[in-house]
């Protein structure tokens, strides 16, 4: 025989006194993207950026040259989206390579809405 009150903790996946199952919502949140984008600048060469666009996101140069033109036209692009770590890494490479070749190309990041 039980003696305790029967507790909602003991009827978690029912609904108050109705009977009916009321599923709670399976916790599968993705994680956040993250969108990079390359900002026009007055001096930093096309085929500079074209080259960069290649090499750090595997562009071909049709797409690569396609891409730096909406930037050099609109200000900037989203070039592409990542998770947090992968956007980050690819923003520092691009800023690491334009600084060393003394360019003053942009790079940055966004959160996706
Ligand atoms: N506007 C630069 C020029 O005319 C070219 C350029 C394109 C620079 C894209 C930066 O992200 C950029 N030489």
């Amino acid at each position: 025989m039980r003696l305790d009150p029967i507790m909602m903790a003991d009827r978690s996946d029912e609904d108050n006194d109705t009977g009916l199952l009321v599923k709670t919502k399976p916790k599968t949140k993705r994680p956040p993207m993250y969108k990079v984008l390359l900002l026009n600048d007055d001096f930093t060469p096309m085929e500079f950026v074209v080259h960069v666009l290649e090499r750090f996101f595997g562009l071909n140069h049709a797409q690569a040259f396609e891409i730096m033109l909406v930037v050099h036209k609109k200000g900037l692009a989203v070039v592409g989206v990542f998770s947090h770590e992968i956007a980050e890494t690819k923003v520092a490479q691009v800023m690491d390579f334009a600084r060393r070749h003394q360019h003053p190309l942009q790079c940055t990041m966004e959160k996706e809405e």
